[in-house]
């Protein structure tokens, strides 16, 4: 990985795969089915024009799910990286679990939304949701039955781009830990850094799709190889 002593400011993206040893399903394993449907048959907004019952009653189940699950040794690695790096760092998720935060993660960016939100269509505000949107229930700010799960769906713009782009383009060291790199913008974040001279390291179960994108690749569970590499990290070792 080189020095560590050259590298001062650290973008890490993070993947479905990171919550994998939590018990969330990740997206893209064997088949291409995921919980019995296809990603893009739900995750779209014309999915959710055709059949807003299957989709909202899809995401209640996950809501409902995530918060049974409990944060694993990776998120824990990368909140005690965040609370002692000195440098600049941000974490930019692609997850819309709340993992991270519960780990104790503060620099940190969900850039394709949370699950534990809620949009209303009508006023566009956001809010903290935990319960089911099923039934419908009034949004508590303008009272229209007009909200839906705050995540971004296929051709919809992921959120805080210009934060993601200003923190990647400023960087020494991309770290892409449990992402498949089949999604853009997200995919392509590593090539960015990498053309303006970063160093980039991949962290996944096995060779991801984009593995040949970055400088190093290690492979094994993110609950062994990340906390492994956050020990390098602040021992000063590369
Ligand atoms: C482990 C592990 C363990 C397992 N330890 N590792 C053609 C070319 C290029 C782009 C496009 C194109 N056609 C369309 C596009 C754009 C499109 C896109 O990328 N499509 C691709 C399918 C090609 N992207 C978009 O639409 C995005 N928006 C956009 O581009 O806006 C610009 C725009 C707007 C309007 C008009 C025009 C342009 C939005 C993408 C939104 C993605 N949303 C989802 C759903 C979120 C809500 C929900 O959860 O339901 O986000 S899809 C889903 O995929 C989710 C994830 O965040 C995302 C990425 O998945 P991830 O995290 O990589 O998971 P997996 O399962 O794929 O991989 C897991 C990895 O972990 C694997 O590698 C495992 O090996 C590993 N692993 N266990 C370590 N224990």
């Amino acid at each position: 990985m080189g020095d560590m002593r050259e590298i001062r400011n650290i973008v890490i993206l993070t993947g479905a795969g990171i919550s994998a040893e939590s018990g969330i399903d990740t997206f893209r394993s064997e088949g291409g089915l995921w919980e019995q449907h296809r990603v893009e048959d739900v995750a779209t907004p014309e999915a959710f024009a055709r059949d807003p019952d299957l989709v909202l009653r899809f995401y209640d189940m996950r809501r409902e799910a995530i918060q049974t699950k409990q944060p694993n040794k990776a998120h824990d690695a990368l909140a005690r990286l965040d609370s002692a790096w000195q440098g600049g760092l941000l974490i930019v998720t692609q997850n819309v679990d709340d993992l991270h935060e519960r780990a104790g993660a503060k620099r940190l960016l969900h850039m394709h939304g949370e699950h534990l939100n809620a949009w209303c269509t009508a006023c566009d505000i956001r809010v903290p949701w935990i319960a089911s949107l099923i039934e419908r229930p009034p949004c508590p700010v303008c009272g229209m039955q007009a909200l839906r799960p705050d995540v971004v769906w296929f051709g919809e713009m992921p959120y805080g781009m210009d934060e993601i782009h200003a923190a990647v383009r400023n960087c020494d060291l991309f770290v892409s830990i449990g992402t498949s790199g089949a999604v853009y913008p997200a995919a392509g974040l590593v090539r960015i850094a990498r053309d303006l001279g970063a160093q980039t390291l991949e962290l996944n179960l096995e060779p991801s799709k984009g593995s040949p994108r970055f400088h190093e690749a290690r492979h094994g569970p993110a609950t062994v190889i990340v906390p492994a590499w956050v020990e390098e990290v602040l021992s000063g070792g590369g």
